[in-house]
């Protein structure tokens, strides 16, 4: 049974960033429809009791075209949104430390620079979709974009995501209407960069 991550801050601890309202149905609808979905899809398939990355990862060994799109939309929806739900915070870490921050000085030359290849990247994410920081195994970064639900893991890439912005609509807006450039930038903004620290360690590891 796949579960959404449960949020370490309340619907409102993001105001005026992220508002109450697109929290609620951001979390409460759209990310638990995914869920749902994913566990229809998944029990169906058989694939119930892999993990996550394992599903997303491993989707050309679902024989049946209808399961895969499913398994592949709303798995990624669910893997895609328990990150970015996990990583911004009201009051975290707003700069890298540590192992993190040298990884991002070494692959972009700045923490400023990784700030901005990723909004750029989500902002230019024609349609939906997502922008990702990910990471390889042997711990180099990469910026990437990816359409729809789809991210790292399912496009085959053998990276794992640490860090992300959602860039559908339904993310922004209620708030910031067509200004997505506006809502990018403050959503990194929130982003707690001990908690993507600790992504990188655990996808290196
Ligand atoms: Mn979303």
């Amino acid at each position: 049974m796949y579960e959404q991550i449960q949020l370490h801050y309340s619907m409102d601890a993001l105001e005026p960033v992220i508002d109450t309202l697109t929290m609620e149905t951001h979390y409460g609808k759209h990310h638990a429809t995914y869920t749902k979905n994913l566990n229809d899809a998944a029990e169906k398939a058989g694939v119930a009791d892999k993990t996550i990355e394992e599903v997303l990862a491993n989707l050309d060994g679902i024989p049946d075209e209808a399961l895969r799109k499913a398994l592949r939309n709303n798995g990624g929806g669910f893997y895609n949104h328990n990150l970015y739900f996990q990583i911004i915070s009201p009051d975290g870490d707003r700069a890298p430390e540590g192992a993190l921050a040298d990884a991002i000085n070494r692959d972009f030359g700045s923490f400023d620079a990784l700030k901005e290849k990723l909004a750029s990247l989500a902002v230019g994410q024609f349609g939906s979709g997502w922008s990702f920081l990910s990471v390889d195994k042997e711990g180099k970064l990469y910026v990437s974009a990816s359409p729809n639900q789809d991210n790292p893991i399912s496009e085959g890439t053998g990276r794992i995501p640490i860090a992300c912005v959602d860039v559908w609509e339904h993310a922004y807006y209620l708030k910031y209407k067509n200004l997505r450039p506006d809502y990018v930038k403050a959503y990194i903004g929130l982003i707690d960069w001990k908690t993507v620290g600790e992504n990188y360690a655990k996808g290196i590891a």
